[in-house]
């Protein structure tokens, strides 16, 4: 048996060509992290729904046959991640992956995609976003952003919701199952906060000066890095606060570049802070001679 058996995250979310969003996002971060990730296409395009035109290719008939092969290779996920979806079906393709891919120790993480800025995304329809609902009972970690927290919850969006009106959707969020819910993105001040909330009761604020602009796929690369720490064991107070960092230095780095909002985050250069240390005592023993 090798001393550290590495680990693997099924990825279940669109394949955008441009954008900086879903898989193009995951697979580097989650890699990074020293995890494989395994992705599962919901749907394909050119680039995300962000730009005024894209080319989108919907994968549900294909996903079934696509991981019945898994099945045959006897494959088991360490998590199972599930993010941008392409069709209501999906809902259903996604809950039988489950139930056929994780045993008790898989961690189930559930982004809702569906909008931002109190905006619902352009591929996204009222039946879509219902049936996300039934699906968010499934999460171990649930990441809405508010906009999504407000539709999940049936309630009127405000950017900057009051203490109450957030825990109150929290409260709702944790009704529909899931064990944990990160709420992130929350306008306060000069400050963007992410609430942690647990179904033991526990509430926890992570809050990262508000500094830059907003970007497509931030929340992507926000639940990609809960998904990679949660399988190396972080715990998710410490995992929100290194994702927060994380997006908070890629915005920077963005915004320095001048690149447009929609083109994502400039994260590739600053990967190599997410690379785990894990596997240093497995080098070739000439490695450590002097
Ligand atoms: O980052 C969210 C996202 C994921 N996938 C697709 C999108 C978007 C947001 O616009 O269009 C295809």
């Amino acid at each position: 048996m090798p001393s550290i058996k590495q680990k693997k995250i099924a990825a279940i979310n669109d394949f955008s060509g441009f954008g900086r969003c879903s898989l193009t996002v995951s697979i580097p971060i989650i890699s990074a992290a020293g995890i494989q990730c395994c992705p599962l296409p919901t749907a394909i395009l050119s680039n995300h729904t962000g730009y005024s035109d894209y080319y989108f290719d919907d994968y549900t008939d294909r996903m079934k046959p696509y991981y019945n092969k898994w099945e045959k290779l006897g494959l088991r996920f360490d998590a199972i991640y599930s993010g941008f979806l392409g069709s209501e079906r999906q809902i259903g393709i996604v809950t039988d992956f489950i139930e056929r891919f994780s045993d008790r120790d898989t961690i189930i993480i559930i982004d809702p995609v569906m909008g931002d800025n109190g905006r619902m995304y352009a591929t996204l329809t009222g039946e879509l976003c219902r049936s996300l609902k039934k699906l968010t009972a499934h999460a171990d970690i649930l990441t809405p952003n508010v906009t999504e927290a407000c539709i999940l919850t049936e309630t009127p969006y405000i950017a900057d919701p009051d203490e109450e009106m957030i825990n109150a959707i929290a409260d709702k969020l944790l009704s529909f199952g899931c064990k944990n819910a990160v709420i992130t993105g929350i306008m306060k001040g000069d400050s963007i906060g992410n609430y942690i909330c647990r179904s033991s009761g526990e509430r926890i604020w992570v809050t990262s000066p508000l500094l830059g602009s907003s970007r497509a796929g931030t929340g992507d690369v926000f639940a990609s890095v809960l998904a990679a720490d949660a399988v190396n064991g972080m715990p998710l107070e410490d995992s929100v606060r290194r994702a927060a960092d994380f997006v908070s230095r890629a915005i920077l780095l963005s915004d320095d570049q001048e690149l447009p909002s929609q083109d994502g985050l400039c994260f590739e250069p600053l990967l190599g802070e997410l690379v785990t240390n894990k596997y240093r005592t497995l080098q070739h023993d000439g490695d450590n001679q002097h």
